[in-house]
Parts: structure tokens; sequence; C-alpha cells
């Protein structure tokens, strides 16, 4: 089992009660400082990109439903950099750090949540549905746990294929009591597959604590009956996941089948931009965010590291204009043609209206 921090804190197991305990963070050796920097910006563009959406969403610029990851960035950034080139990655609804952490660009995901031509699915997928072949993003996924079985078998298509790729699915703690999660395992364990799961356990499937979905109080165990070893890591500090994400994915990619990590994380926006938001308190947020805030956590390692107050002002001011730019790109680009609405329906070349004619 990896062990991502000081062993003492898995003495006492991580219940997810309903008043939010504010862990301290866990000892672990550090990024360095080049490559924290590297995790600030990413976190600080993810954060900066949710911020706008939410904005051009209150506008009405978006249309549909719009999942924001506000809190959780350190999960994506740290696992990302613990990952290869060719590496695979499938998540849920909640998807825009996922895609930006693997490389998409901010532009063509804006341009999407706006219904754009230029929008990586031409406008015609919105916020939940945006994939990227070459960045090896498989989605953006609706149907909640879908992506769990779709992940396993991106990892048989590697073994099959003979290549040592990992693939990285990603789950919610609401998620990871369905039936489909746990016949995964069990033929990810049987086949030996390269997959790692990550449970983001950020405490909350919409307004139901994990309290009341999950008899588990330690999701990196649920694996356990199949062998799937597993760890929980402080979802908040960049580097601790890093750690946790490179032990698992050198476990994953040495042939040892899948690996299990339970981030414990936490959202500070609803669970939608329609979320009344009346299962928990604001003080409760309050605490997850002056507390334990992930960019705040690292911006304070940076500067015990040596790294200057202009070298992060250096590095906002660039996310911000990087994000107005990808904002004004996707109001600008046009709506889609109503022609595209029958393109990208079937795999094959056949027109849609030839199979319908029955062609
Ligand atoms: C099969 C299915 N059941 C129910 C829903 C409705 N639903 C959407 S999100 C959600 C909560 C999932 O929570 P979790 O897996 O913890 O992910 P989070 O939203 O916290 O990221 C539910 C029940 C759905 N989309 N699909």
């Amino acid at each position: 089992m990896v062990q991502a921090g000081k062993s003492e804190r898995g003495a006492k197991t991580a219940r997810n009660d309903a008043t939010v305990t504010a862990e301290k963070p866990q000892a672990v050796a550090g990024l360095g400082r080049a490559a924290l920097l590297r995790a600030y910006h990413d976190m600080v563009l993810i954060r900066r990109f949710e911020e706008r959406a939410g904005q051009l969403y209150g506008m009405g610029l978006i249309g549909g439903f719009c999942h924001l990851y506000i809190g959780q960035e350190a999960v994506v950034v740290g696992v990302q950099m613990a990952l290869q080139d060719g590496d695979q990655v499938i998540t849920s609804y909640r998807d825009h750090g996922h895609m930006l952490a693997a490389g998409m660009d901010p532009r063509g995901v804006m341009a999407e949540l706006t219904g754009r031509r230029d929008g990586y699915s031409h406008g015609k997928g919105g916020s939940m549905h945006m994939f990227s072949r070459e960045k090896n993003f498989f989605g953006g996924h609706g149907i909640v746990g879908a992506q769990v079985s779709i992940g396993t078998g991106l990892a048989f298509a590697n073994r099959y294929r003979g290549n040592d790729r990992v693939s990285v699915t990603y789950f919610g703690e609401g998620a990871s009591s369905q039936g489909q999660v746990y016949e995964s395992f069990n033929i990810a364990a049987l086949m030996k597959l390269p997959v790692l799961y990550v449970i983001e356990n950020n405490k909350y499937g919409m307004g139901t604590s994990v309290d009341r979905s999950s008899a588990s109080h330690d999701l990196s165990q649920n694996g356990a009956p199949w062998g799937i070893p597993g760890a929980q890591v402080d979802g908040m500090d960049v580097e601790a996941v890093q750690a946790a994400a490179a032990a698992a994915v050198a476990h994953c990619r040495a042939g040892r089948g899948p690996y299990l990590l339970e981030m414990k994380t936490y959202r500070y926006r609803g669970h939608s931009m329609s979320d009344p938001a009346k299962y928990r308190t604001r003080e409760e947020v309050q605490k997850m965010r002056t507390e334990r805030d992930c960019i705040e956590h690292a911006r304070q390692h940076l500067l015990a590291l040596g790294a200057a107050e202009a070298e992060l002002k250096a590095i906002e001011e660039a996310v911000k204009t990087q994000i107005q730019e990808a904002a004004d790109f996707a109001q600008a680009s046009p709506e889609p043609d109503p022609a595209e609405l029958w393109t990208d329906v079937l795999a094959s070349d056949v027109a849609a209206s030839d199979v319908v004619a029955g062609a």
C-alpha cells in the first residue's frame, strides 16, 4: 500500500464526518521548486477557467449542465504529473479540470461550453461531452459511473495491444458504490489490467453526504476483496497527490494490475450551477477554503522554497490573459451549422439520412 503521507494519519481511518476536519498537510518529499511552480500554474489555470465558466453561465452564454471543479484542482494536476505521454484519462461530467490538465486548449474547451463551432465537440457536446484523441482524453461522461467500465476497457485495450500505457479512471465517491464499479474491479484484478482508479471523494454526491451513501468508510480499500491495493491521499496537497500517483502508476505500468487511490478533496461550489446547497453550511465551505485550499497550500510551500512573490504574480497574470483570450475566443466563435446535426452521429461514413432510409 502506498503511504502517501505520514503513517500516523492512516491509523485514524478517515471517516467523512459531516463536520469537516481540516486535516493537516501530509509530509511528502516534495516536487521541488520548478515542478511545484508548474503545478501552481496548472491549478491557477483551472481555478480561473472555472470561475470564468461560472460567470459565462450566469450571463446565459452556457446552456445545459455545468459542474465546476473549484477546490479539487490538486487532484488532476498531481495525478497528471505522474503520467507519461500516451496514458489515457477518463472521467465524469465534472471534467473541465481534467481536460486542461491533460493539455487541451482552454479556448476549445470554453468554446464547447458556449456551444460554438470551435469547441472540442464542435459545439454539440457541451460541458459534459468533450474528447481529445490527441491528448488521450476520453471524456466527459454524464452517466454516473459509466466511465469506470469504459476506463477499464481502455486498460484492456492497452494489455491487448501490448503497450505500456496506463488508463487513469476518475470517479466520485457517489459513483463508488455502483455495481459496475465492482464488476470493473473484478475484471481488472483478474486480468491484471493497467488501470489506476482515482476516487475523488469531495464528500457529497449532489446533496448526499458520503456518510449516507457508503457503508465503506475507507474507500481506498473498496478493491480489497479483489486484492487491489489502495491508499487514501490528501487531495488538497498537490505534492502528496503526485507522490501517491507516481507510485500507483508505476505499479500499474509494471504489469502488477490495478491500483485504487482515494483522494480526500472538497468542492467549493454547488454540485452544478443550479444547486441550492442546503445540505452543508457556509461555515463548512469557508473552513475548507481558508484552511485547506490547494492553491494557497502550494503558494506557501513555494515561498518557503524561495520563490519570489513577483514570480507567482507573473504566473497569475499570464493565466488571467490566457483565460480572457479563451472567453473572447469562445464568444467570437460561430454557432454550429444546422447541417452538423447529421454529422458525428455514427462512427461510420454512412450518412444518417441513408440509414434512416434503410440504405
Ligand atoms: C446512473 C446515474 N444516476 C444518477 C445520476 C444523477 N447524478 C448526477 S451526478 C450525481 C452524483 C454523483 O456524485 P459523485 O459520484 O460523488 O461525483 P461528484 O458530482 O461529487 O463529482 C447523480 C446522482 C446520473 N447522472 N446517472
